[in-house]
């Protein structure tokens, strides 16, 4: 598929047939269990950056019908609900608070998330309570945990913070090393 391009499963031999995808470089994909993506929240779409690689798709097997594919712009944070880094329940996630109800209507839910992947420029800090509360744990990207994120337990995700990593420059001074998307 192209970018831009919307692929409808209803209209050829391919709905409800996916089992796996790769992703190009510099594209986002949005993947629908419904026709036309009626049903955007967490459980009915899932959605990923390139290059990524999905050799199964666990739940999402054979339930595609609606494809959306679109050009990326980052640097993001991807959230895995299975290990792996399968997609699957995948969600992204740019700068900024991101409490149990967005992780919920973002494709991952509460207490789910097993892998990350944190682009350049971006650090995360999970939190094992919702509003930003309990345990918690900072990764700096890039970095991808598909299974054992580091000081931080599975399937306890409940909030997260997204911030853009400052960077020295070669002045010395600090300076955003990458600009928001928003
Ligand atoms: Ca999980
Ligand atoms: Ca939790």
């Amino acid at each position: 598929m192209q970018l831009g391009q919307e692929w409808d499963g209803d209209n050829n031999d391919w709905n409800d047939r996916i089992s796996s995808f790769m992703i190009g470089e510099g594209v986002r994909l949005t993947l629908c269990q419904d026709a036309h993506c009626e049903n955007p929240d967490h459980g009915g779409s899932s959605e990923a950056f390139g290059y990524h690689e999905s050799p199964v798709m666990n739940e999402w097997n054979d339930c595609t019908s609606h494809i959306k594919v679109m050009p990326y712009k980052g640097p993001n944070v991807l959230l895995f609900k299975d290990d792996q880094c399968i997609v699957g329940y995948a969600g992204i996630f740019g700068p900024g608070h991101h409490n149990t109800g967005a992780l919920e209507f973002n494709h991952i839910g509460n207490d789910s998330m097993t892998g990350i992947r944190v682009e350049e420029g971006i650090r995360v800090t999970l939190f094992e309570d919702e509003d930003f509360q309990g345990h918690r744990t900072t990764l700096i990207g890039p970095v991808t945990y598909c299974d054992n994120i580091p000081d931080f337990g599975n399937d306890t995700l409940s909030s997260m913070i997204v911030d853009i990593e400052p960077r020295v420059n070669t002045r010395g001074n600090w300076t955003p090393a990458v600009r928001s998307n928003e």
